[in-house]
């Protein structure tokens, strides 16, 4: 293998901080994966599941405190706080390298360091980025070879004074009080230590593709998003491809692998799944945005995944797939809540103790078998919708961009906006209710612009003012979007049935982009006029939709004060065009 001097010399000086035993080269060869995995076995990383029912799967489990990313543990370190902006943890580079460095000490004593070559998007495009991970976690190899384009042929693409961007990732002791997950953009560097989480430590993911590739995705003049992105195709050919982001565990993988609905079905839509969590975008010359997914593989929620939610999942996950945190059956298989399957009588919970249906906790809460935010981590080429274009350097051409959030209340089942502008606001704007994804409180409503409030490595006022600059260099805009599939009755209950149903929202969308329909102005964007959905074989009562697509000005001018606090935290960085949204809102609220 080509060990380039500048990898070697970087590889050789974390090497004398880390102290390993041994230093290993991934060439991400199928005898290395092989290897390894009867390694981790033998380590207790990984539980070997029954290999005739679950060909190639394993299981992981992580330490109680370590099930998701620790967002506060999570820093942008700049030379200067104002880079970073108020929504982003801060530390000066000097400063987090030193507390890091104590951590990092001697930290890889008794185990080997492997050294992990990854391309995020098809080797050797343009498109792509470059990471090597230094890694002491035999469980990061396995992933990120998933996950990733790994090994051997990416040194080969680096070359001798390729770009690449530092990672560095140790298990050290665990412990969450000496747990740190540092990015230098200033460096192209990443430190994480103490964590064992995926969105903690698989650098290539929200470290790399998220974080440092916001802040070269603005230098560079693209964009790096937290989006699905999929193709929709008709019988005559055509396939149109939408980006969307939601925030974490609100809906992009579901999306992503949507099956049509069956009363759709004689529409014989085809759906074709490019990416299910990230998105980098640029422009090109023809003046259209195009989209590659960085990732090769779903690190996915599990709970609730099951044929009728997400079949597509249900067959991406049968073979060579990594599961954390689920519960494991007498025989060798996995559960989750969600299953398709009754509840077995007895198991191993997440948490590697029994577990048994009805359990409670010592504060009388219900035990779960299964981890809220236990993952999967699968091939996407094992997913029956995979798209051929997965290898096309320059992605596929986007129609349309959605947000979403997740929101009991506000927000319609879908509108859109007036103009990128109005696009722009929608999706800086968004606020949802918080998931298991990350450590913190359960529900509670947070704005989450983009749904990149803890993956955008710069100043989020920048951010919108570089999300503007963009509209203005597309000379073909896709059309901007909001969607709610959250939204519920008095009672709590969903309104919308959600998942495959939601071909129906994309077809009112792909309708609009096309300018074959028309909309309903409101004070907030065009909603649909309901003859415009096409509801066959779907029975939502007239009420239920009255309520998905109402617009309450009092509820909307309450929303308008706590945007206004959100605003008021970037000062004078805020683009102009932001408030002038707002004014713009405001007076539509207000007109009669
Ligand atoms: P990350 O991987 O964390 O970025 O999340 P994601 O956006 O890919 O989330 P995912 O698709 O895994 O959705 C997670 C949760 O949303 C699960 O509990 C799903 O059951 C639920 N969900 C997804 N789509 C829908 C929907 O259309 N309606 C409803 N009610 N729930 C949904
Ligand atoms: C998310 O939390 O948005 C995820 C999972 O996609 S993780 O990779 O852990 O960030
Ligand atoms: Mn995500």
């Amino acid at each position: 293998m080509i060990k380039y001097a500048h990898v070697q010399e970087w590889v050789d000086q974390m090497a004398a901080m880390c102290q390993p035993d041994d230093i290993y080269w991934c060439d991400g060869s199928e005898d290395e994966r092989k290897r390894m995995t009867a390694q981790a076995v033998k380590l207790g990383e990984l539980i070997e599941l029954n290999q005739e029912k679950l060909p190639g799967c394993f299981l992981h489990r992580t330490a109680a405190n370590d099930v998701a990313r620790t967002e506060h543990l999570t820093y942008i370190c700049t030379t200067f706080q104002g880079d970073a902006g108020p929504t982003n943890n801060w530390m000066p580079p000097r400063e987090a390298y030193r507390k890091a460095r104590e951590i990092f000490t001697g930290s890889m004593k008794g185990r080997t360091m492997y050294v992990v070559p990854f391309s995020m998007g098809p080797i050797g495009s343009p498109f792509s980025k470059i990471g090597i991970e230094l890694t002491d976690s035999v469980y990061v190899v396995l992933n990120m070879r998933i996950m990733t384009r790994m090994g051997e042929q990416v040194l080969d693409a680096l070359g001798p004074n390729g770009e690449y961007t530092k990672c560095l990732h140790s298990k050290a002791d665990l412990d969450i009080d000496r747990r740190l997950i540092l990015h230098f953009p200033e460096d192209n560097a990443i430190w994480s230590v103490g964590s064992g989480y995926g969105g903690n430590v698989l650098l290539g993911k929200k470290c790399l593709a998220l974080r440092i590739a916001t802040v070269q995705a603005q230098r560079e003049k693209w964009l790096a998003e937290h989006m699905l992105v999929l193709g929709i195709e008709e019988p005559n050919g055509r396939i149109q491809y939408v980006a969307a982001a939601f925030p974490s565990a609100c809906g992009k993988t579901n999306l992503a692998m949507l099956i049509p609905p069956q009363g759709l079905k004689q529409k014989g839509y085809r759906i074709w799944t490019v990416g299910d969590d990230i998105a980098w975008m640029r422009l090109d010359t023809d003046g259209q945005l195009w989209a590659i997914n960085p990732e090769m593989g779903f690190f996915g929620v599990v709970p609730g995944t099951n044929s009728k939610t997400n079949a597509n999942a249900m067959t991406t996950i049968a073979r060579g797939t990594i599961y954390t945190n689920v519960a494991l059956k007498g025989d060798g298989t996995v559960w989750w809540e969600g299953h398709d399957d009754p509840p077995p009588a007895e198991a191993i919970g997440w948490q590697g103790t029994p577990w048994t249906p009805g359990m409670v906790d010592k504060d009388g809460k219900p035990r779960l078998s299964t981890h809220a935010n236990a993952r999967f981590t699968a091939p996407l080429l094992n997913c029956p919708t995979h798209s051929f274009r997965m290898e096309q350097h320059h992605g596929v051409p986007i129609a349309a961009i959605i947000f979403g959030g997740r929101r009991a209340t506000l927000a319609p089942l879908v509108y859109e906006s007036f103009d990128w502008e109005h696009g722009v606001f929608l999706g800086a704007t968004m606020a949802s209710e918080r998931t298991a994804a990350q450590v913190g409180a359960l529900g509670e409503v947070r704005r989450d612009p983009m749904a990149m409030l803890p993956f955008c490595g710069y100043n989020m006022a920048d951010y919108f003012g570089h999300w503007l600059d963009m509209g203005r260099r597309v000379t073909r805009q896709p059309r901007i979007f909001h969607v709610n599939w959250f939204r519920t009755d008095e009672k709590g209950k969903f309104l919308w049935p959600g998942y495959g149903e939601n071909l129906r929202i994309i077809e009112w969308v792909l309708g609009r982009c096309r300018g074959e329909v028309e909309g309903v102005k409101t004070p907030i964007g065009f909603v649909p006029n309901p003859k415009d959905l096409d509801m066959t074989g779907l029975d939502v009562p007239a009420d239920a939709m009255a309520k998905l697509f109402a617009v309450s000005r009092d509820a909307w001018q309450a929303e308008l004060k706590d945007i206004a606090g959100f605003f008021d935290q970037f000062g004078t960085r805020l683009p102009a065009e932001m408030w002038r949204q707002y004014e713009l809102l405001s007076a539509r609220l207000q007109a009669k």
